[in-house]
């Protein structure tokens, strides 16, 4: 699902790892493994997709998404850090939406490559650039561990002398084949409605999609299930780390709004995320890590 980015290979990294480039040198990781294909871009750490062979794309990527240094990719699992969403601090300094993360180049790492699947680490550490819009020292790592599911582990550290906190989220974009003929299940009791003056709201058991979505649900300890229906599948979504699962679809109004998304593009997409987007944040102290993390199946 990514044969329409006509990619050149310019590094084989591995036998099943490879460095490939657009027609711009945008920057892509691209595996072929036995039991599944992935692509990531240095570019923000991100996972744009991830299929496991003779199944249906686990992960969104939107056809007209921009591969462009400056901005953030449509779909896949962006890496929102260290700031969810817009606070006042980034709106007052006019800082980027979700953090600088998803829109700063990474390093890569291969871990290990197996029969059964392989493990990649990203780092992006504190330079002059990330200080002048946060000045704290980190590293962050995403550790991803690919098989026949996704494993996203994010590592903040903090190397500084002074306590920090952190708040953010790992957005994944879930490939459905018709939000329609979708539901979820097992978001907790009680919801943020983001779109409806941040009012709090019981929720149902099993929530359907069918006009923009964009609420923030308590952490719920288990399982977030989508049924897949026509795709004859259910995708999970289990968190770790996380204050908070955060849904969203921007329906045909935000995809028609959104210039790197198809118009219909919100009807095979549903975002599940692994978030962090409570006011106190995480706090981390000199020396010591947090981990944010998600497995989608
Ligand atoms: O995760 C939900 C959300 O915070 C929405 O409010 C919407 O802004 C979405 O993220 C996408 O944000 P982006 O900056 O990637 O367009």
């Amino acid at each position: 699902m990514i044969s329409h980015l006509r990619l050149n290979t310019t590094k084989t990294l591995s036998e099943q790892i490879s460095l490939q480039v657009d027609s711009k040198g945008f920057e892509f990781i691209i595996i072929n493994h036995p039991k599944f294909d992935a692509a990531f871009t240095l570019h923000g750490a991100h996972l744009i997709h991830f299929q496991v062979k003779q199944q249906a794309p686990l992960i969104y990527l939107s056809k007209t998404a921009l591969f462009d240094d400056k901005k953030a990719i449509r779909g896949g699992v962006p890496v929102c850090w260290p700031w969810f969403g817009n606070t006042e601090e980034s709106l007052s300094k006019k800082l980027p939406g979700h953090g600088f993360a998803r829109i700063s180049k990474w390093e890569m790492s291969i871990v290990s490559e197996t029969s059964e699947g392989i493990d990649l680490a990203f780092t992006l550490s504190a330079n002059e650039t990330t200080k002048a819009i946060w000045d704290h020292d980190f590293t962050l790592t995403l550790k991803a561990s690919l098989s026949d599911h996704v494993e996203l582990s994010l590592i903040t550290e903090n190397t500084g002398t002074e306590t920090f906190k952190y708040g953010g989220a790992l957005h994944s974009y879930l490939c459905v084949a018709d939000i329609t003929q979708s539901s979820i299940e097992g978001l907790a009791a009680t919801y943020t409605d983001s779109l409806d003056s941040g009012k709090q709201k019981t929720a149902e058991a099993v929530l359907t999609v069918n006009e923009p979505i964009d609420t923030i649900y308590s952490v719920n300890n288990g399982d977030v299930t989508i049924n897949d229906l026509q795709n004859q599948r259910k995708i999970t979504v289990n968190n770790t780390g996380n204050d908070s699962v955060v849904v969203w679809n921007p329906w045909i109004s935000g995809s028609i709004a959104f210039a790197d998304m198809p118009d219909d593009g919100y009807q095979t997409m549903m975002c599940i995320e692994s978030a962090i987007t409570s006011k106190q944040g995480v706090l981390v102290v000199p020396g010591e890590s947090h981990t944010l993390k998600t497995v989608i199946k």
